[in-house]
Formats: C-alpha cells, structure tokens, sequence
C-alpha cells in the first residue's frame, strides 16, 4: 500500500470529556471528524507508540463502528503501525479491551501498547444517537489529562492526516490475520476472539467452582441484562457455559448496534425489565429472583440487585471491599488500598478505616484510579456511577462487580446450598453491613440536556454561595430547619499522589456538620447541551434508623438542594430527568 497524506481543517468541540470523545454519529459522519480525532491522538502520543506499534481497536459494537474499525485501520497503516487487533466483529467490552492491552500476546508474540476503544458507554446508538472514541494506554487505562489535553490542542491546529486509502476494507467477522506490505514494510490486521482473554483473566480472579454451585442450586436464581450491549457477548459463554446459569437467566444479552432503541444504562429508570423481575418498580413481578444484574453498553458499568431490593452502587463497592479477602482468591492476601470517586458516598470510607486500609478520593472519572493502581495502592474502587472495578485491569468491570457479588453470597452460604436452611440474601447482606458500619442513604438526581448557559450560571451562583456560610446557613434553615449546618465548601482539587499531577474545578462541593454532602457538578459525557448531577448523602449511624425510604430520609436535604441552587430558576426544570 502507499500513505497518503490529506488536506484537512480543525472541527470545533473535539475534546475528549470524562471518558472520551462523544457526539451524535451524524457528527461523526462528516467528512474528515473521525479522521481528525485519529491523527490528533497519534501526534499525541510518543512516536514509539505509534512506529512500529501494535493498537487494539474495537468497542460496544454500535451503530458506526463497523465505518470507524475501517477508517482505524487505514489510518494506522498510514501513521506506521505495525498492527491492528481488531476483535470479531468489532465487540470487545471496554473492560476486556483494557485486559486484552494488559494480557493478550498475538499469534506472533506481539503485545499491544494502546487502544481506540469505540464506545458512547451508557449513551444511546443508532444513526441519530451518540458514537463515541477514546484511546486507553500501555497500563490498559485512559489516557491521563496531560495526553488528552494534547489530543485536543492537535485537533485545534490539525492540517493533514495519513492514510493508506489502497487497503480494502479488512473481513472483521472472521478470526485470522491478514497482512500487507507498505513503504516501511508488513502491516498485520489479526482479528481475534472477543472473548478468550477476558474470561481466562476472570477465571485467575474467581473461584468459579464454587461460583458454580451457587448458580446450579435449586435455592438460587439469578437474572442478567446486558441491555443489548456488550456485555451480551460474554453473559452467555461466563453465566451460561461455564458457570452453568439457565439459559433463560439472561435477558437482553444479544448485542445490538442500537441497543434495542433503549438507553443502555443500568440504572432504576433504564433497566426497566429487569427492575420489574426483580419485584421493583410499576409492574413488579410476582416470583422475582434471589440476584439480578445489568450492564451497561460497553459493560463497564453495573447495577446489582437482590428480590425486591436495590443496592446502591456507593454501598456495592464498600460492601465488596469488607468481604474481598474471604470471599475472591485474587485479594486472599489482602487489600493494597481502596478508593473512590468524590461524589461517591463515605461507604467505602467507613471500611476502610475500620479494616486499616489505605484510602483515596479522586475526581469523577476512572482515569484517576490508573495511577493508584500502578504504583501498587489501591486493590478495589468504585464510583457512584454504577462504576465498581479492581486493580486487575484499569477499567470499571460490569461482569467482574457481578462475578464479585455472586462469590460473596456463595462464599456466606458455602454451608447453606445443601439441605433445607435459607440462604443468606442480598438484602441482607446490604442490612448487616449498614448494622455493623452504618449507613449512607444516597441519591443522584440528574438534569440532563439543560441548556448550557443556564447550567453554567447556576455553577457560578453555587460558587458564589460559598464566599459566605453564615449567609448561606440562613438560606438553609428557611428552607428546611432540620437540616445540619454547612461547615465546608470548596470545589474539589486533587493532587495525583503518584505524579503530582493536579486536577482542579472538580465538583462544588457542600459538607454538613453531620457529615451530610450535597454535590453538584456538571457531567463530561453527554453530546448536547449540558447535564447537571446533584449528588445528595446522609450518614445514619444508629442501627434502629438505617431501614428508612432512602427517598423519603433524604426528602428535606433533597429539598435544600433544589432550592439552594435555584435549580428551577436557572434551568426551568421542575423535576430530574432521572433519580439514582
Ligand atoms: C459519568 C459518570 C462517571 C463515569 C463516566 C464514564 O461521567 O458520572 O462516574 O466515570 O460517566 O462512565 P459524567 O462526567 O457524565 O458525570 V461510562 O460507563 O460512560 O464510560
Ligand atoms: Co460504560
């Protein structure tokens, strides 16, 4: 093949958010978007890796992907790449992307230094909905700020970018390589099996046999949504085949390129079908089962639930860090350290204080743990987000924080799946854990696609609102007298431990004097105007009062919130478009 190289102008707005570039695919269909964004991240990176290097590129399989692998592939060829991976038909889970850069050695002992992982994650697909691309490193995380920074200088400034427009369009439903021959020598697509890396790494982690007999007892029941994301590709071959699930266990688990037309996010509103089965929401079912699970579109996200009964993302992981040791043979020597995102709540704190551990509170996104991670401190983290993960890749793993749950209630109930005692449920594993370390009654509510200035003035009056607590504190008590009082305000910095690196403007933050928090910040994922997050939290420590309504305990801060901010006055909204 020759390169060629392309006469190009800057597109406006292509800066990657909390995870990525994100836009409607009709974005992406302009001429040369997509090719912008490429050649910008390969002059971002270091030359070495891009000549001569080996890119993994694959993703949730949505609508566009397919187009983009082609144009991918093109362009690495054209930048001297030395080869592409490209999984079967383009579907690789965000979190097996990061194992495969982490794990995967190809048919000629190559390992991959990088990846374009094509994904919107939770957002919806099809021709009118969200595409989206990130690039994640060497260590299997996202790049750090410093590269997507450059990233996006290079697309302000972007004049030509290289191709190898003579290579056909490579087959990727077939698993093989195939290789060319251009001006600096071979250029390899292997095509490889979406599936083998990630399980064999699940497999290290887990103990599946024990797994197992949970899943095949007659006590136990289970019910997995991969909302046609993802995930869908590997529900069948972990829960199904290997780990020996009922085939009608699984809902939603054939990947589509748009999602069924549904918002492929794993929450309360949009997990609508498996909510139900579980005995929760409108129509609830009648018989529910004892587990449920959902995933998101790339898969990194997770929602768990038990019969009848939710499990707030916040608790999840602080739940799974105080059992890790006894209940996953991968943490059988211990935690290095925990860690969780700012607005998530003080679950996770609570434990780790009272088992000793190290902790760390970063900034929204999961870019930040990557670094704990490498420098060897800190085993599990989690965002409220529906975001739970370990240090065995750098990506939150939707079927990890499922395989996790199931070894915890198969680990408690070892002795229980013989005979006739119950088992020990979700729900009360979630009850004992608040007995022993109280509870954090939790809630997200979501503004999404406000218009941007109106967003942005709201921000600005929330930072105003804390030059002056005294002040503020009787705006508070008008509203609701019977909320504690703010005794800290400050928008949330953070100073990466391992690389100094500092990361400001990171969420308005309001901190109570009985430890409740009221956040506010303004999304970095969506692909039109703009989505402001309020995340509320009240700590309850007396056993006798951690059974409430989370909703209802948390109904005066709530109302401070929504008034304190002028929410209705900036944004017209009178309501969240969506309650976490
Ligand atoms: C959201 C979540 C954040 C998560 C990010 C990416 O970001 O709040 O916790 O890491 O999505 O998740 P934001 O900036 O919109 O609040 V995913 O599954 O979309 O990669
Ligand atoms: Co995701």
């Amino acid at each position: 093949f020759t390169v060629t190289s392309k006469q190009t102008n800057p597109f406006e707005g292509q800066k990657p958010g909390t995870s990525g570039l994100r836009k409607k695919v009709t974005v992406f269909q302009q001429p040369n978007y997509l090719h912008n964004f490429v050649q910008a991240t390969f002059y971002a990176l270091s030359v070495d890796r891009v000549h001569g290097a080996t890119l993994v590129v694959s993703g949730d399989g949505r609508y566009f992907s397919k187009e983009a692998i082609q144009i991918i592939i093109k362009m690495a060829a054209g930048n001297h790449v030395r080869r592409v991976w490209v999984a079967q038909n383009g579907l690789l889970s965000t979190p097996a992307v990061s194992a495969v850069i982490r794990e995967r050695v190809g048919h000629d002992g190559a390992k991959a230094t990088g990846a374009f992982i094509l994904t919107a994650s939770h957002n919806p697909g099809g021709p009118h909905e969200d595409f989206g691309i990130k690039y994640n490193m060497e260590n299997g995380g996202p790049a750090p700020e410093s590269v997507t920074n450059q990233i996006f200088i290079h697309t302000t400034t972007i004049k030509e970018y290289f191709i190898a427009e003579d290579i056909p369009d490579v087959d990727i439903s077939k698993i093989g390589v195939t290789s060319f021959t251009g001006p600096r020598g071979q250029f390899d697509v292997e095509v490889f099996d979406s599936t083998t890396d990630y399980i064999k790494l699940m497999k290290s982690i887990f103990d599946f046999g024990l797994i197992k007999k949970l899943l095949t007892s007659p006590k136990f029941s289970f019910c997995y949504d991969a909302l046609h994301g993802v995930a869908g590709a590997y529900a069948h071959k972990i829960f199904v085949e290997e780990l020996g699930a009922d085939e009608s266990s699984l809902i939603n688990c054939v990947p589509k390129e748009d999602f069924g037309g549904g918002h492929p996010d794993p929450n309360l509103t949009y997990a609508k079908e498996l909510v139900a089965r579980m005995g929760l929401g409108k129509s609830p079912a009648s018989d529910p089962p004892e587990f449920g699970a959902a995933a998101d579109g790339d898969a990194d996200r997770n929602m768990v639930l038990g019969k009848r009964f939710f499990v707030t993302p916040s608790d999840s992981v602080a739940i799974i860090a105080a059992n890790a040791v006894e209940a996953i043979p991968y943490f059988a020597s211990g935690l290095k350290g925990v860690a969780r995102s700012m607005p998530t709540s003080a679950a996770l704190d609570v434990v780790a204080k009272a088992l000793g551990l190290k902790f760390f509170e970063v900034p929204t996104g999961w870019k930040f743990f990557g670094n704990l991670m490498d420098a060897g401190m800190c085993s599990i983290c989690g965002e409220e987000s529906f975001g739970t993960g370990s240090d065995h890749i750098r990506e939150k793993d939707g079927i990890w924080a499922v395989l996790a749950w199931l070894s915890i209630l198969a680990f408690k109930n070892k002795d229980r799946l013989q005979g006739d005692e119950k088992l020990i449920s979700v729900e009360e594993i979630v009850l004992n854990h608040w007995s022993t370390y109280g509870r954090h009654y939790y809630t997200r509510y979501d503004y999404e696609n406000v218009e941007s200035a109106g967003a942005n003035e709201l921000m600005a009056n929330l930072v105003k609102l804390q030059y002056d607590l005294g002040e503020l504190n009787v705006l508070i008590r008008k509203i609701r007298p019977e909320v504690s009082f703010v005794i800290k305000a400050d928008e949330f910095e953070y100073k990466d431990p391992v690389d100094g690196s500092i990361s400001s403007k990171q969420g308005i933050r309001f901190i109570f004097n009985d430890g409740s928090r009221l956040i506010y910040r303004l999304s970095g994922t969506g692909s039109v105007g703009a989505t402001i997050r309020v995340y509320i939290e009240q700590y309850e420590k007396d056993p006798t009062k951690t059974g409430r309504d989370s909703q209802e305990a948390l109904a005066p801060l709530v109302d401070v919130a929504i008034k304190m901010s002028k929410m209705e006055q900036f944004t017209g909204r009178t309501a969240p478009t969506v309650i976490t």
